[in-house]
């Protein structure tokens, strides 16, 4: 019994010195790593699985704490915390920009942007104020783009192959023979979006009648179809067949093909990206907040995106189109020649972005809240 006990007590000894040992080692880890903190904020599922690590190999004095937020709109509130690099939408970046939360860009130490951005990201307008649009890249860079379509299983859906009608492609997400099966972004422009381009308005109306009409057809959606609501997880239950049809960035269709491909179930499910007439396309943009603490790092950051071979892994990863000429140039011309992926200037222009202000803000989270607190 006494040897039993004075075995415990040595048993506890040795784990207490093991204890200690450990959090000494850690003490002097945290002390010796004198990397600097270089904090990223991106959207959820948005970047190659390695690239951190290979910026970290990269740029060896940085040390990457990243972070993610599933929409512009979560992410917003959060600004306070001290991020050095945030990759919101260009209507998000515009709101920034005209209340000073973000800072200007040094294009000196962003050489690869310099050499390898499409120059069609000069030009394009990314939101309603001229000026705005105009000093954007002055603040932020193109990161990975986008159109806003819907993908379908044409094996049980019912859509004409050919058509891009609003009306009809997005009246797979309204119709009542899909309940419980059609998924929804958790995200306000693109719900409410989806709602005015089927009624035939512009995504980005004002007009209360309109906006009414868009929140009626939202909330009965609500009601009679049930969709699944989420961001990243809709992937997932289209891969799977849980669901039919969802609204999709088109990035995603890329992602969901290639699950579909992983779960081999290419025999069962034909899934297609349809780009409706009038429907959106985004650019998620890569910026400095003003209150960055890590700035040198930041551009470091960004830079290094821009490096063909990490674009190149970045956006084959991800599904979502590339705004580096020179990587773009690397993909299969079958992705990089579709218009829904990579529409063309022509294109551009039968699309709209969101536009951005107050006003915006205060009638379509009206709409937003209105949806959500429904029952
Ligand atoms: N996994 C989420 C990727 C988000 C892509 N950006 C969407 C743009 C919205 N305007």
């Amino acid at each position: 019994m006494v040897m039993e006990m004075k075995k415990n007590r040595k048993g506890r000894l040795a784990a207490l010195g093991v204890a200690v040992l450990m959090a000494a080692s850690a003490i002097f880890c945290v002390a010796c790593d004198s990397r600097k903190e270089l904090v990223i904020y991106n959207w959820g599922d948005y970047i190659a699985e390695d690239t951190v690590t290979r910026f970290e190999k990269a740029c060896p004095q940085y040390k990457v704490v990243y972070r993610t937020f599933e929409n512009n709109e979560t992410m917003y509130p959060n600004l306070n915390n001290a991020y050095d690099v945030i990759i919101p939408s260009e209507y998000m970046v515009a709101r920034l920009i005209s209340e000073g939360r973000i800072q200007e860009l040094d294009w000196s130490k962003l050489p690869n942007v310099t050499n390898n951005l499409d120059p069609m990201f000069r030009s394009v307008t990314y939101t309603q104020d001229k000026d705005i649009s105009d000093k954007m890249l002055e603040y932020a860079i193109p990161y990975l783009y986008c159109t806003v379509g819907l993908v379908y299983d044409a094996n049980r859906v019912d859509l004409p192959s050919s058509t891009t009608d609003p009306k009809e492609v997005w009246g797979v997400l309204f119709d009542e023979r899909y309940k419980n099966q059609i998924g929804m972004y958790n995200s306000m422009r693109e719900s409410i979006g989806v709602a005015l381009n089927y009624c035939g308005y512009s995504i980005n109306t004002l007009d209360d009648a309109q906006l009414q009409e868009a929140e009626k057809l939202l909330l009965s959606q609500k009601i009679w179809i049930s969709p699944s609501r989420g961001v990243d997880i809709l992937k997932d239950k289209m891969a799977s067949g849980e669901l039919v049809a969802s609204v999709a960035w088109s990035g995603d269709h890329m992602v969901i093909l290639d699950r579909i491909r992983e779960l081999e179930k290419t025999d069962e499910i034909d899934m297609r990206f349809v780009l409706p007439s009038g429907s959106n396309w985004s650019v998620d943009m890569m910026c400095i907040p003003t209150n960055a603490k890590n700035v040198a790092g930041a551009h470091a950051f960004i830079n290094f995106m821009y490096d063909p071979e990490i674009a190149l892994a970045n956006c084959r990863f991800v599904g979502y189109s590339t705004p580096n000429i020179v990587a773009r140039g690397m993909l299969d011309p079958k992705i990089a020649e579709n218009p829904a992926y990579y529409p063309s200037v022509e294109k551009l222009a039968t699309l709209e972005v969101y536009f951005s202000s107050d006003e915006y803000e205060k009638k379509y989270t009206e709409i937003w809240e209105a949806i959500g607190a429904s029952s």
